[in-house]
Parts: C-alpha cells; sequence; structure tokens
C-alpha cells in the first residue's frame, strides 16, 4: 500500500554532516521525497513529537537535544514506507543496530541515534500533521516509477 511516513534527521546527523548520507538511501531505495525543510524545532514541538515519552526520565534531554539545533524534517511516500523506513533505521539503541542499517552503520549512542523514523500508520499521520502544513508536501509522480513498482 502507498503510504507517507514522517523522518527527520537529528541536530546529531545534521551536526556530523550525514544528510546526503541519510537521504541517499532513502532514494536509492526508490522511496519518494514529497517534503523536506529545515527548522530548529521549538521546545513545544519537541515535547508534542515526544508525547508518549513525557514521563520518562529521559524526556527533558530528549527535548533539549531534539531543539537545540537544525532538524532535517521531511515526507517520505512508497509502497510499505512506515515499515520499511523503520528497517532501514534499525533498533533505537544503536550498537544493537543491525550493519547496513543507518544507526548500525553510523551511531553508537542511543541519545544520539541520528534519525527518527513513524513506528506505525497512525503516529505517521499525527507526525506529517504536526510538522508539515498541507501546502508543504508535493504530489508528484517520478520519471522512472514504471522502472521500480509494476503498474
Ligand atoms: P525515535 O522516536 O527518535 O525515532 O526513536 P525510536 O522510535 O527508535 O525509539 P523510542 O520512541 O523508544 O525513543 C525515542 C527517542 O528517545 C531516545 N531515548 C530512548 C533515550 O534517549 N533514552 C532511552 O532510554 C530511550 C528508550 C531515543 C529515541
Amino acid at each position: 500500500m502507498t503510504e507517507r511516513t514522517f523522518i527527520a534527521i537529528k541536530p546529531d546527523g545534521v551536526q556530523r554532516g550525514l544528510i546526503s548520507e541519510i537521504i541517499g538511501r532513502f532514494e536509492r531505495k526508490g522511496f519518494k521525497l514529497v517534503g523536506l525543510k529545515q527548522l530548529i524545532p521549538s521546545k513545544e514541538l519537541a515535547q508534542k513529537h515526544y508525547g508518549v515519552h513525557k514521563d520518562r526520565p529521559f524526556f527533558g534531554d530528549l527535548v533539549e537535544f531534539i531543539s537545540s539545533g537544525p532538524v532535517i524534517a521531511m515526507v517520505w511516500e512508497g509502497e510499505g514506507v512506515i515499515l520499511n523506513a523503520r528497517k532501514l533505521i534499525g533498533a533505537t539503541k544503536p550498537l544493537e543496530a543491525e550493519p547496513g542499517t543507518i544507526r548500525g552503520d553510523l551511531a553508537i549512542d542511543i541519545g544520539r541515534n541520528i534519525i527518527h523514523g513513524s513506528d506505525g500508520s497512525e503516529t505517521a499521520a499525527f507526525e506529517i500533521n504536526l510538522w508539515f502544513e498541507d501546502s508543504e508536501i508535493n504530489e508528484w509522480k517520478t520519471s522512472d516509477y514504471k522502472w521500480r513498482v509494476e503498474s
């Protein structure tokens, strides 16, 4: 099923110069970028985004970290993109993430795990709506679509 997911390169990924490396993996897989912007998230946005973790001991540090510098916020579209993006990203703890995944290849620490991806369809809808206006998301077709998806 064609669906959309919210992906964010966190401040550590941006500072470490990993934007093109990360975006390239999603592009090469064949997913389509339909929304992209750089912003320094407000504390309020970070708190809403991580609202499910508000009672966890790491919540304060997490909000502080996410709002500490520029983030690349993106919406990616494609067949099964929500679950597949989580596979490309790898486990939350980078030392447990398999080699070949983004976190498995590029990160060490859970508090500096460089990328976020929505974990299900409801979360994806909530997060896309939280980070993007409808007018910031583009409907388009790649010219080589038929070489990626039989249709
Ligand atoms: P995100 O949401 O950032 O893509 O991460 P995950 O979906 O893979 O993992 P999560 O929601 O369980 O954690 C959110 C975020 O909090 C940080 N974190 C998490 C942390 O700093 N310490 C911790 O003990 C946990 C569990 C890392 C990711």
